[in-house]
């Protein structure tokens, strides 16, 4: 006899490892809430579509946030309203994945309105599914751009006026109008047959992209009973008696049929062209090497780490203004912990001869750890052959590892011999320019000029440089 067997697609994961739920097999959504209805439509289609291995599904910020939990595909997470964009990344650099943009209506149609627009525009080969719920889910129900007249949010709550907030947008309409795209229509998810529907639109969005005809995008109207204060029964009977009149269901554009299959290879300059674009960068631009660094120091990617109020940050942005002095390209990221005095800070410094690709630090080739949670915490990061330094006044415990080098510096104890226990962080500064050759003390002197905004501390972190730095050059490495 034959037999069916309902079971999750093969795109879910089976246990959602990701998801902090007790059980780690139920979805974060609220009962009742639409997403849920179209992860399932896509995990389905990715399932029959054989797909799964080579998708990369991009999540907005809002309730889909998460979507990363579930599917058992590529996953990046954009900020808010930047799907369409980091899919287009994603599908120029790989042309032959399958990239979905997975938006709600305050990520695509607000802050987002400028990248699902050129997206669309360019035609970029991607599918975006755009959830439709009339106002912002996951901060409490603000008013959306796609909030009906006289629809009551915690921002409108006396009803959205077309002369205050002006009209809903109706994206499906919008996007239809432009040349590129290839297929949009509008589904809903209120009974079982406007569900179907909405299924056949998510599998065929997903199956013009396997053909590389192009730009594809489904409109759900999806109920959120949570922000609507409705049950799950009324929310339907509301996208079916009020939301469907704001937004009629239907294809807005079909095109498949006329398009010719296109892949967007990546570009790869000849050798000649590589040539000529290198003689068009200004000289200033291009690599210069300093020989009086030993080449282990060279191009250093810096953490700089402590707690909140021993200047950690000012540390690393001072260490980027020497840089920047002397025409290094550089850059300094910031890390704050929620406290401002004794909570843990941390800065990542980039100090390049040639352009810095991302600020970001996440192994560093040099440490500078001011307090024992930091030496404890990032020690295991730095790359073998790094660099720790550390305050070895305030740090109790030898560094671990043996593949690296290490200067303890008693920097706060020196510190206070100034009489400043504040000028630990310059003393630790110019220890490691004088260790590492990357700066003399001239340009540490004239980096204390707008790092210290007070004049009258100028002087005492003058001495703080000089006391650092013939500690650096007196345990300098041969
Ligand atoms: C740059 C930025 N601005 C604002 C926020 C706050 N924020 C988080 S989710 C959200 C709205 C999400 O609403 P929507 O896109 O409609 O998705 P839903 O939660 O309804 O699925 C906002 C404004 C943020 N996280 N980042
Ligand atoms: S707030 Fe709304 S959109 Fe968000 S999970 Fe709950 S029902 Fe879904």
């Amino acid at each position: 006899m034959a037999s069916k067997v309902l079971k999750k697609p093969r795109s879910f994961y089976d246990i959602y490892e990701r998801n902090p739920s007790p059980d780690k097999k139920m979805p974060h959504y609220c009962p009742g809430c639409g997403h849920g209805n179209v992860h399932k439509f896509i995990a389905e289609a990715l399932d029959d579509f054989d797909v799964a291995d080579r998708t990369v599904f991009v999540s907005p910020v809002g309730c889909s946030v998460f979507a990363y939990y579930y599917f058992d595909t590529g996953n990046t997470q954009a900020a808010h309203g930047r799907a369409p964009a980091v899919a287009t990344g994603t599908k120029r650099a790989l042309p032959h994945s399958i990239v979905i943009s997975y938006q709600g209506d305050g990520d695509l149609a607000a802050i987002g309105t400028a990248e699902i627009l050129h997206a669309a525009n360019r035609g970029e080969s991607m599918t975006v599914f755009f959830i439709n719920n009339a106002i912002y889910g996951m901060t409490g129900g603000q008013m959306a751009p796609t909030t009906l007249i006289d629809q009551r949010t915690t921002t409108t709550p006396t009803g959205r006026s077309a002369h205050n907030e002006g009209f809903p947008i109706k994206v499906a309409e919008l996007i239809s109008q432009l040349e590129a795209p290839v297929y949009v229509e509008r589904v809903a998810l209120f009974d079982n047959k406007q569900r179907a529907r909405a299924r056949m639109a998510v599998r065929k969005a997903i199956k013009n992209q396997v053909d590389n005809l192009g730009f594809s995008l489904v409109e759900i109207l999806s109920p959120c009973p949570s922000g609507w204060k409705m049950d799950p029964v009324d929310s339907m009977k509301w996208i079916r008696d009020v939301m469907m009149n704001q937004f009629p269901l239907g294809v807005y554009k079909d095109i498949t049929k006329e398009v010719e299959p296109y892949i967007h290879e990546p570009y790869h300059p000849t050798a000649e062209e590589i040539k000529k674009l290198i003689e068009i960068i200004p000289e200033s631009d291009k690599h210069f090497a300093r020989s009086d660094v030993p080449e282990r120091y060279k191009d250093p990617q810096i953490k700089v780490a402590g707690f909140g109020g021993q200047g950690v940050l000012l540390l690393g942005a001072a260490l980027a203004q020497a840089g920047m002095l002397q025409d290094y390209h550089v850059s300094w990221l910031p890390s704050y912990g929620p406290e401002m005095r004794g909570g843990t800070a941390n800065c990542h410094v980039n100090i390049r001869e040639i352009e810095v690709g991302s600020p970001m630090v996440s192994n560093p080739t040099v440490l500078i750890a001011l307090n024992r949670p930091s030496l404890e915490k990032f020690e295991p990061d730095v790359v073998p052959g790094g660099l720790i330094i550390y305050d070895k006044s305030l740090i109790d415990i030898d560094v671990k590892r043996t593949d690296v080098e290490v200067l303890a510096i008693p920097a706060t104890k020196m510190a206070d011999e100034l009489g400043n226990t504040r000028t630990a962080n310059m003393i630790t500064m110019a220890a490691y320019a004088a260790y590492t050759g990357q700066f003399d003390k001239e340009t540490l002197y004239e980096t204390l000029k707008s790092a210290i905004k007070r004049q009258r501390l100028i002087e005492i972190n003058r001495k703080a440089v000089d006391a650092g730095y013939e500690f650096g050059l007196k345990n300098r490495k041969k």
